[in-house]
């Protein structure tokens, strides 16, 4: 167990020192009612690397999930619907939208309030290797 912690440790130090070629920008939560089960996070992920790389696996602190999700019109109905995984090409962006895909925090343990943040940890593989970046999200009414 030490050991696999140490590994986890030393991948976020190295994203962080080597000013990942991989990054979510302009990153904001909605802020959500007291008690709300899910709260949506938005931003701009970026891949300024020479692969493609696939994000696999999200946490966040506070919650005990959190998916990446893609909203759809559905007889004019909104719906959502779970991606398993979301590939970003080589030198290039994905754009997280409200009415798009986003990311989704679910059952929170703690309350989040305006002004706090969310400490996201996102899980990318490429065909040979593995990257964690760590991004602290703020909670805003509205994007600035
Ligand atoms: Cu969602």
């Amino acid at each position: 167990m030490r050991s696999i912690k140490y590994v986890f440790i030393a991948l976020v130090f190295t994203s962080d020192i080597a000013l990942a070629s991989l990054t979510l920008e302009k990153s904001w939560v909605r802020a959500a009612p007291i008690n709300s089960e899910k709260m949506s996070a938005y931003g701009l992920l970026k891949n300024t690397s020479m692969s493609s790389y696939n994000l696999i696996r999200l946490e966040a602190s506070g919650f005990k999930k959190t998916q990446i999700h893609q909203s759809q019109m559905d007889k004019e109905i909104m719906s959502m619907r779970e991606l398993k995984n979301l590939t970003i090409e080589a030198n290039s962006e994905i754009e997280l939208t409200p009415g798009g895909r986003h990311i989704m925090f679910q059952s929170p343990v703690k309350s989040f309030k305006v002004g706090d943040t969310v400490e996201l940890f996102l899980f990318f593989e490429s065909n040979y290797e593995e990257k964690v970046i760590r991004v602290n999200v703020p909670i805003k009414r509205e994007a600035s």
